[in-house]
């Protein structure tokens, strides 16, 4: 499995679209700065190639929202950042309806349909915790379909910041190519979009707020405009008030943990922040958990960090969710990860999935994950977790 393997299965999806020919296509993706590059990405290829392309953000793929939209036919749908992890039930509700094409670097699983086509670079040896992000996979099918697309270089780069390890592999030859081709250039430690005027790892950090926290009040779409047009003061004062917003209930929870401090069972340490982040995405609760996992004076050092928040039923452009959802986050301390490492304790989203077997549905790495589950059973989450750690 290779490049090449991956050029092929690329270019025989191509084909298929351009066979297909669609006037209009629905893109799913994720609510982060990656998952926004990677819709501005698909949405900008696509137009150009007079394509219409609506967008849907979704935090979670919410098994009935994705029933839902494969339930009609004739339609061909995207999976931008999200999906891979989904392919096994997503190409169960699609039934052979709707052409799918997913461009995710989250672990895939097996799709069943033939007309779910997974893209993910996993699939052809490379992994999506270091040499790609779902923006680089975006990028990749945007330029097989179009070289003019080269000039969307940069967001496959804003995309990638999440990867901790920098830009290897993939990216670090989408950043040679981009600086060869002016489209980017180095500016101190950090690279410059030429044409936009920012930066890619500041475009990177709004595009962080717009869609986590702006979630509920279009800062998906607007971080699309972003990602294509770049920041004006405007956008500029819209983000510091939705970041101002943020850190105001960081520090209201952070002080209500000071005065009643976390509840502990023996291996965890849990508190509900219910609807207090009400009106933001619940992203921000897994945030406020890595910020929590460094508060020694918190926080033990043994145990793991779970936060739940309560999930609006709302999904934007899209309509009410049936049941009500709860999240909880989960970071594991510092001095626990070698536990996890050795094996001695499971991995945060081994952890979540065994806990919630059944019920839930989990996603994630060894150190943080996350859940989103009936929102009465949260009791029963800590509980199956105590044993599952036993
Ligand atoms: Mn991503």
């Amino acid at each position: 499995m290779s490049l090449q393997d991956f050029d092929r299965y690329l270019t025989n999806a191509i084909s298929i679209l351009k066979r297909k020919m669609p006037k209009e296509v629905v893109i799913i993706h994720h609510d982060d700065a990656d998952g926004l590059c990677s819709a501005a990405i698909t949405q900008k290829a696509l137009e150009r190639e007079g394509i219409k392309a609506k967008t849907l953000c979704l935090e979670k793929v919410y098994a009935e929202v994705i029933e839902d939209i494969h339930s009609k036919t004739e339609q061909t749908i995207f999976y931008v950042d999200i999906g891979s992890s989904h392919a096994d039930l997503i190409s169960e509700y699609n039934r052979g309806r709707n052409l799918t094409i997913i461009l995710d670097h989250h672990d895939p699983k097996v799709s069943k349909d033939p007309k779910v086509l997974d893209l993910n670079l996993e699939n052809f040896g490379f992994k999506g915790e270091t040499d790609f992000s779902g923006a680089t996979c975006c990028y990749l099918f945007a330029k097989a379909l179009n070289l003019e697309n080269k000039d969307l270089g940069y967001l496959a780069l804003v995309g990638s910041c999440e990867i901790p390890v920098g830009f290897k592999a993939v990216n670090e030859v989408i950043l040679e190519e981009s600086l060869k081709a002016g489209i980017v250039q180095k500016k101190g430690k950090s690279f410059e979009i030429t044409r936009l005027k920012v930066n890619v790892d500041s475009l990177f950090s709004k595009l962080q707020i717009l869609g986590a926290v702006g979630y509920y009040e279009n800062g998906p779409e607007l971080g699309i405009r972003v990602c294509l047009e770049g920041i004006n003061p405007e956008i500029d004062k819209k983000i510091n008030i939705m970041e101002e917003r943020r850190k105001e209930v960081n520090r209201k929870l952070l002080g209500m943990l000071f005065r009643e401090k976390l509840r502990e069972t023996e291996h965890i340490q849990w508190f509900d922040a219910g609807d207090l982040y009400a009106g933001m995405g619940t992203k921000v609760v897994g945030q406020f958990c890595s910020f929590l996992s460094y508060q020694a004076r918190l926080v033990k050092p043994n145990k793991y960090i779970l936060g739940f928040v309560n999930v609006p039923t709302d999904i934007p452009k899209w309509g009410k969710l049936k049941e009500k959802f709860a999240k909880a986050s989960v970071r594991v301390p510092k001095p626990m990860q070698q536990s996890i490492d050795s094996g001695r304790l499971p991995g945060a989203v081994n952890l979540l999935e065994k806990a919630t077997q059944g019920f839930g549905m989990a996603d994630g790495h060894q150190y943080a994950a996350n859940v989103i589950l009936p929102a009465d059973r949260k009791m029963e989450l800590i509980e199956k977790a105590e044993d599952v750690i036993k």
